[in-house]
């Protein structure tokens, strides 16, 4: 069916009165200026979706059950404190209730506003730590999750080796994700079967991190993508930071520009704790450092020196990593007020040629999530994939606004129910607001969680 907006953000800019014609998920005309015609699916403000580009889905299922302090006092509970939480959780998910989760936290996502998610994804095996009898077994049930939601999925298969730097043995907790250089190799093979049945899925390759993966490793493994995104997380929290100069005398990301040639397929997952000269080696290789801003807050991560990594052009996007909590408006706004409440300033995330903050974090988040997925440009143009959500002009906190007013309005002051319809692949996923499969969805998440957690 042919759409019509009465605002587009198309691709850079905005135009008003725009109809878009699209045959097997792709984009066939963009008519600006034009009334609608009859039969045409009416809405309010368009946008190309955005790219989430690092999640964990099956966390979703534990979000809300790592807020309670273990010892006594705040500096009992830290980062690796929550990794014991989550492994325990993750101790009991079996395939059934991985697909569950993930299929609730793909339905969030796209009522969010994010139309493909890059799924870091580890947790290969059964829990006594076998491989299952197919190795992707998991990667199916995460595909099959995004079928059953329409989310596109950039699948990040992850190697997992080690328990520290230095090829430092792993811990019992971490059996479910281990492989060798040659099991990961055939469990790569694998994904990309189990990812075949998707329309426009891609599959890249994520050495966990580098505690995870050597240098060594890194070398081996990242041809595996044959030209698809590397992803990796690095120097999330100080004391990986500590241990890295303890074990090599360099920090993280000097050290991984070291080893490994960084170029623009690759997205640095965190990136926290970098000095200037790492900041401007990131810049400079093209390199798209994934922020999770919420989660980052939860787990006390610190700050990314996002304002001074953009004066230098640096490429950034955003991830839900945790999915603590899903929300797309919400990293970008978390984003900024982590640099606001740093300086002690407003508007830092903009430029003169962009004096919009709103808009500013749009579209960079917008072309860096495209990037480090490995996806089309996100506009809406002729031949790229109909991924797009239209934002209620309706809702109170859009009244009177146009342009990248609305984006700021949307970021900064919207609470719920301002994304209105989303289309993924030609296809309308989200409806009012609502996965048009939300219920049954929810319905089948309440039976896993009971189940995993033996309520
Ligand atoms: C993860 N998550 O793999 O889920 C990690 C925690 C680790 C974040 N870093 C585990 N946010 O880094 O060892
Ligand atoms: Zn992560």
């Amino acid at each position: 069916m042919t759409l019509w907006f009465e605002t587009a953000f198309t691709g850079g800019e905005w135009a008003d009165d725009v109809r878009i014609s699209h045959r097997d998920g792709v984009i066939l005309s963009v008519e600006t200026g034009v009334p609608p015609r009859p039969g045409d699916e009416r809405g309010g403000a368009a946008l190309p979706g955005l790219g989430n580009v690092h999640s964990h889905a099956f966390q979703r299922g534990m979000a809300g059950l790592a807020e309670t302090q273990g010892g006594s006092g705040a500096d009992s509970d830290s980062f690796w404190t929550w990794r014991e939480v989550m492994y325990r959780f993750l101790g009991a998910l079996d395939p059934d209730a991985v697909e569950a989760i993930a299929a609730l936290a793909y339905a969030e996502m796209l009522e969010a506003g994010f139309t493909r998610v890059g799924e870091f994804h580890y947790l290969h095996h059964a829990p006594d730590g076998r491989a299952y009898g197919n190795p992707a077994e998991m990667a199916c049930r995460l595909a099959a999750a995004a079928a059953d939601t329409g989310v596109g999925l950039t699948l990040l298969p992850v190697f997992y080796a080690h328990g520290g730097f230095g090829g430092a043995p792993s811990g019992e907790g971490q059996r479910r994700f281990i492989t060798t250089p040659d099991s990961f190799a055939r469990l790569v093979e694998a994904s990309r079967a189990a990812v075949s049945p998707l329309s426009d899925a891609i599959v890249g390759v994520a050495p966990h991190s580098l505690r995870a993966a050597t240098p060594e490793d890194i070398a081996r493994i990242a041809p595996l993508a044959a030209g698809g995104p590397v992803h990796l997380h690095i120097a999330e929290q100080v004391r990986e930071v500590a241990d890295c100069l303890a074990f090599c005398g360099r920090r993280p990301v000097a050290w991984l520009f070291d080893q490994v040639p960084v170029d623009a397929r690759w997205c640095l997952v965190h990136a926290t704790h970098v000095e200037p000269d790492e900041l401007r080696l990131i810049a400079a290789s093209g390199a798209v450092v994934g922020m999770c801003p919420i989660t980052e807050a939860n787990l006390g991560d610190g700050l990314f020196p996002a304002a001074a990594f953009r004066t230098m052009g640096g490429w950034f996007a955003v991830g839900s990593d945790s999915n603590v909590l899903i929300d797309a408006a919400e990293e970008l706004r978390t984003l900024e007020y982590g640099q606001r409440l740093a300086g002690r300033a407003r508007n830092v995330l903009a430029s003169s040629a962009r004096p919009s903050v709103g808009a500013s974090l749009f579209v960079g988040a917008l072309a860096g999530g495209a990037q480090a997925l490995g996806a089309g440009p996100a506009t809406l143009s002729p031949g790229e994939s109909l991924d797009l959500v239209c934002l209620d002009l309706g809702h109170p906190s859009l009244a009177g606004r146009r342009g990248d007013a609305l984006l700021d309005s949307w970021i900064f002051a919207g609470r719920t129910g301002l994304v209105d319809g989303v289309w993924r692949r030609g296809r309308k996923v989200v409806s009012e607001g609502r996965h048009v499969r939300r219920r049954a969805i929810v319905e089948r998440y309440r039976r896993a969680l009971a189940r995993v957690l033996g309520a």
